[in-house]
């Protein structure tokens, strides 16, 4: 008798810790996926495709060549096989327009873009594919410091 109502006790506030350690990891899985998300892996809405970009140097260099790697993962590559792939520069808390760089295909799902901002600040790098007259794009902030 006793050792039931233990082992219910137990079982009742392991239940408690499952829920509350869900709930905190859950806030903070949350926080860190819409940062990483945001930050690493824009999504290319159209095809829900995630993509990886990576930028080196990071944060960028003001007018120097950074080389931007676009990478599509291995399941989503070859619906992209045909694509052109550029990357357009802009800030977007400014008015001057757009810097527009070609990216090359390195092999099937890798690209690769030396893209040379011109202010120091905020910009997004816009990832646009194109294909079959279609343009699908994804959203990359990043930095320029000198
Ligand atoms: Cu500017």
């Amino acid at each position: 008798m006793r050792k039931s109502v233990a082992l219910r006790l137990s079982c009742l506030l392991l239940a408690l810790f499952a829920l509350i350690g869900c709930a905190s990891q859950d806030h903070a899985g949350h926080a860190s996926t819409a940062g990483t998300q945001q930050a690493n892996t824009p999504m290319l809405e159209e095809l829900s495709i995630p993509l990886q970009v990576a930028l080196d140097p990071s944060p960028a260099k003001n007018v120097q060549e950074n080389t931007l790697r676009i990478t599509v993962p291995a399941e989503h590559a070859a619906k992209l096989e045909t694509a052109t792939v550029s990357v357009s520069l802009t800030m977007p808390n400014m008015d001057h327009g757009a810097i527009v760089f070609a990216a090359a295909k390195e092999k099937e799902g890798a690209y690769v873009a030396q893209i040379v901002p011109t202010m120091l600040g905020d910009w997004l790098a816009t990832i646009t594919f194109e294909l079959d007259g279609k343009a699908m794009s994804a959203a990359y902030p990043f930095r320029v410091e000198p």
